[in-house]
């Protein structure tokens, strides 16, 4: 076979790629006709594609390159540790270094009796873990019926089987026999969308209280866990209102359920704590962890478990594990991830320096035409795109057209900036600086500027009645 490498002419990258490769979340048939967007390279905050552009990177890959791209230090570790350890697995009374050096640092960063890690590979097995892990605490607690997990709508927890039966995501419930028994969810704290004519801060409680209805629906001897992440992020960094999150606390408190804390895409600084819990005021039993906890530079994930539910866990053998849990060569890139964020105090300059300035930033946005509202908490933000504010009215046309359009003109303008449906989002790598993050402010409005002609043109600045 001849040598496949970046110095091939971008339309032949696209049709081998067309021909054998199946993408994530892709209509493939329509990749194939536009071809995908060959990627080359990348520094800072910066991704270079095939045809030369150099384009902003407004999400940090998927939410996960906090520390910036081209960072030597984890090239380095991850090649020494290859050299002196390529793999080793845990399972057989067997450990190594790079496991229990990482275990140690997350329990110190990780917050309350957060003390003990069970890795996965990704976000998505760590939520899988963290169903059989939350079921079988309770059935050695002497409850065996305490098996349901309550959630929410619009939530992200992951594409295995596990992982997307916790998520609240529609469409993938559509496929492949979703979800799994035993999981329940309640309404999202959208208020933007859903709270028509309440308060805000009402609707917060309204949609709190939910679960505390669901718990008493259900029964509390039936009900395991609640799972939910800080900040909703892949359905569209959803900021709930004030009283949400204190309310959602007093309920976990109240009730004997655990908390699990979705830290996915908050964990490791996004939110300017190191965990979005800690920015929620949440004190969870679990956190599920990926994306950050690495940079994106090794897939790794896991899930952080306090001492109460370790040690039941401790007396039984939890029949559960994959082949590269604590892989090494991930583990190592992860702490050294870790210590360059503690060195270059990271998670300070997102809580006082940038992100300040990039909320003043973004916040900014609101004055647009096409926008509706805009939040922000640290590093992740959206805007609501509406074709009438006052009333917080939708666009007639199909949710997401008009979303699809400002994301066109956003990669034309050289900004990865993504739609969720009619919200446009933002998650940059965290060592963003004033002057990029300017840059990507104007571009952001430039773009909602020429989307919003392009809408009027077509006729699709209409409200849905
Ligand atoms: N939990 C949360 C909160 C996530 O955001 C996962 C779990 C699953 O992690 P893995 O590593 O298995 O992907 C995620 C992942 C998007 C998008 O379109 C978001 C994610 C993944 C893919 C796409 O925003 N988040």
């Amino acid at each position: 076979m001849r040598d496949i490498s970046n110095h091939m002419p971008t339309a032949e990258l696209q049709a081998l790629d067309a021909a054998h490769h199946m993408h994530p979340f892709s209509t493939q048939n329509t990749l194939a006709q536009r071809g995908a967007r060959v990627i080359t390279r990348a520094n800072g905050v910066w991704i270079h594609d095939s045809e030369g552009h150099q384009i902003l990177d407004g999400m940090a890959g998927l939410w996960c390159v906090n520390v910036g791209y081209g960072r030597d230090r984890l090239a380095d570790v991850a090649a020494r540790q290859m050299r002196e350890l390529p793999y080793y697995n845990t399972f057989f009374m067997t450990t190594h270094v790079p496991a229990i050096a990482l275990s140690a640092k997350l329990a110190e960063l990780a917050p309350g009796d957060l003390n003990h890690v069970f890795y996965a590979g990704s976000g998505s097995e760590a939520n899988d873990t963290n169903i059989r892990m939350v079921r079988t605490y309770w059935a050695e607690m002497g409850k065996p019926q305490k098996n349901i997990i309550i959630s929410r709508k619009n939530a992200y927890h992951g594409s295995t089987l596990g992982g997307a039966s916790l998520g609240g995501m529609g469409g993938m419930h559509a496929q492949g026999g979703l979800p799994i028994p035993d999981i329940y969810h309640i309404d999202q704290p959208n208020w933007w969308a859903e709270g028509g004519q309440t308060d805000p801060a009402e609707f917060g409680l309204e949609r709190a209280r939910q679960l505390e209805l669901a718990i008493e629906k259900l029964g509390e001897d039936r009900v395991a866990a609640f799972i939910a992440e800080p900040v909703q992020g892949a359905g569209g960094v959803i900021v709930p209102p004030e009283t949400y999150w204190p309310e959602i606390q007093r309920i976990c408190n109240k009730y004997n359920i655990l908390l699990i804390a979705d830290e996915v895409i908050c964990g490791f600084g996004r939110t300017g704590n190191w965990f979005g819990s800690q920015t929620v005021g949440w004190a969870p039993d679990i956190m599920t962890i990926a994306k950050g906890l690495s940079s994106g530079y090794q897939p790794i994930g896991g899930s952080i478990v306090s001492d109460k539910i370790a040690q039941v866990m401790a007396a039984c053998e939890f029949n559960h594990g994959y082949t590269y849990n604590a892989h090494p060569v991930a583990a190592a890139v992860a702490l050294e991830n870790l210590t360059i964020m503690q060195e270059e105090r990271l998670v300070d300059y997102v809580s006082t320096d940038i992100g300040p300035y990039l909320k003043q930033q973004w916040e900014s946005l609101v004055d647009h035409p096409m926008v509706g509202e805009a939040k922000i908490v640290g590093m992740m933000g959206s805007i609501a795109l509406t074709p009438h504010k006052e009333s917080r009215a939708k666009f007639a046309a199909e949710a997401g057209t008009v979303g699809y359009m400002v994301r066109e003109r956003c990669f034309a303008n050289n900004l990865v900036m993504r739609h969720v449906y009619d919200r446009m989002i933002i998650s940059p790598p965290l060592v963003i600086t004033r002057d990029e993050v300017d840059i990507l402010i104007a571009r952001a409005r430039q773009s909602l500027d020429e989307a919003m002609a392009q809408v009027k043109d077509a006729g699709l600045w209409q409200a849905a009645s």
